[in-house]
């Protein structure tokens, strides 16, 4: 028996040594980092859940060690992170009043980016959803001409087009909000100590900003805005205020106006508008922030053409929000909506969704290489298919174990191809 002990021993320490190989192996192989092979071009970027930013299970119904081979594949793949969610109004500052922060996971998320020596962009200030009622709730009666009584705008979003649930204002109002709305000035103080204490809190570590988010009202039409809360008390100039709000909380951050849906010619039109009107009034607006929660019919030449016209403007570009559906149901457009994703990502996966995938993303790719004077980020909207927001239409270059899918050796063809050409 004394003899076998120390066998055992050695047989258990090989054995294990062997299978952390293996594990080691499965996890990073020896295939490329996309951040590696578009060094040279633009920082690639990645969603970080809760889960994967604290390391801890819990979110998204991944286990400990799920979670474990998420932050692996993070560390390894990408050099930029953005929050998913816990920057939006509704998780950082629930309450009204100093001590209604909770900054708790947003800290945690600054901490990992800033320990990988990742860049990091911060999501989002001012949103039409995801902001609790409070925010928009008078203390004092308002003055008739500033609030409830203005009439309806023109400018409420057509039924399908991005009809966010609980009506026109937004995911986020609870449906339930009827008492007196803040004056103008109420809500411009309140967003002004909103952005400064979280903008100010991290200052010189969160490199750029998502400010204002989908302000822009969905398809063709007159109005350039969609109606919101912040429009509706504030007016069209809550736009200007709240970069002029970041910028003075921190001079040197990238402040970027972000939306989806940018690949359609008509809401692209508006941003142009919206975008020149702000350059026009010197708002300091540093990057065009397009989404591009796109499908698999997307290809390059329409890439190609968004690219080209949002350059015209003469800022830099960050695709914000990477990802393309998968799903049939998600043919049809490339809005952004909650509510609308359970249409979108409806009806199965396409035909072939695997090689349609590698193709999109490969035309998609190939347009971002030719506008990289303009283009300094692309950021996926998660790290894997599981956690995606879209998992159904399976939108991502790693699937629910972290295997890399063949869109992912598309994206990595199309950076060695450009290398060669250079
Ligand atoms: O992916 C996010 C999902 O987990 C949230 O439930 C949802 C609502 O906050 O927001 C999703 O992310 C959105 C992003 O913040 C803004 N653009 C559209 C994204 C997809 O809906």
């Amino acid at each position: 028996m004394k003899t076998q002990i120390p066998h055992r021993k050695s047989y258990v320490g090989l054995l294990t040594v062997a299978l952390l190989a293996i594990g080691a192996t499965a996890q990073s192989a020896d295939r490329p980092a996309l951040k590696e092979v578009y060094k040279n071009y633009f920082e690639v970027g990645m969603a970080i859940n809760r889960s994967a930013a604290t390391g801890t299970a819990g979110g998204a119904n991944r286990n400990q060690e799920q979670v474990n081979s998420d932050v692996a594949l993070v560390k390894e793949q990408f050099n930029h992170i953005v929050p998913e969610n816990d920057m939006k109004w509704q998780l950082i500052h629930p309450r009204e009043g100093a001590d209604g922060y909770n900054f708790g996971p947003a800290d945690a998320f600054v901490n990992f980016g800033l320990s990988n020596k990742m860049s990091i962009a911060g999501h989002t200030l001012v949103w039409h959803s995801q902001t609790p009622n409070w925010v928009f709730q008078g203390t004092n009666p308002p003055p008739a001409t500033a609030n409830a009584s203005a009439p309806t705008p023109a400018t409420a979003n057509e039924a399908g087009t991005n009809t966010p649930a609980g009506g026109r204002r937004g995911r986020g109002f609870g449906g339930g909000f009827t008492g007196p709305r803040a004056s103008r000035e109420e809500l411009l103080q309140r967003m002004r100590d909103h952005i400064h204490t979280v903008v100010g809190r991290y200052k010189g570590k969160i490199k750029s900003w998502d400010v204002v988010n989908e302000a822009i009202a969905d398809g063709g039409g007159t109005n350039i805005l969609r109606s919101s809360l912040w429009s509706e008390i504030i007016g069209p100039d809550f736009i200007a205020k709240a970069f002029q709000y970041a910028h003075e909380a921190d001079p040197n951050a990238i402040l970027r106006y972000n939306d989806y849906g940018l690949e359609n010619p008509l809401k692209r039109q508006k941003l142009i508008t919206l975008i020149k009107s702000l350059q026009a009034q010197k708002v300091p607006v540093h990057v065009i922030g397009s989404q591009a929660h796109v499908n698999v019919s997307t290809t390059f030449e329409t890439m190609d053409q968004a690219l080209t016209e949002m350059a015209s403007l003469g800022l830099p570009i960050h695709i914000t929000e990477l990802d393309v559906n998968g799903a049939a149901g998600g043919l049809r457009g490339t809005g952004a909506d909650v509510a609308a994703n359970i249409s979108a990502t409806q009806g199965g996966l396409v035909d072939n969704v695997n090689q349609r995938l590698a193709d999109a993303y490969a035309g998609l790719f190939r347009a971002f290489l030719k506008h990289r004077d303009s283009l300094k980020v692309v950021t996926f909207w998660g790290v894997n298919d599981a956690v995606s927001w879209r998992a159904n239409g399976k939108p991502l270059l790693f699937d629910g174990n972290n295997q890399p899918k063949p869109a992912f050796d598309a994206v990595i063809t199309e950076a060695k191809k450009a290398a060669k050409a250079r």
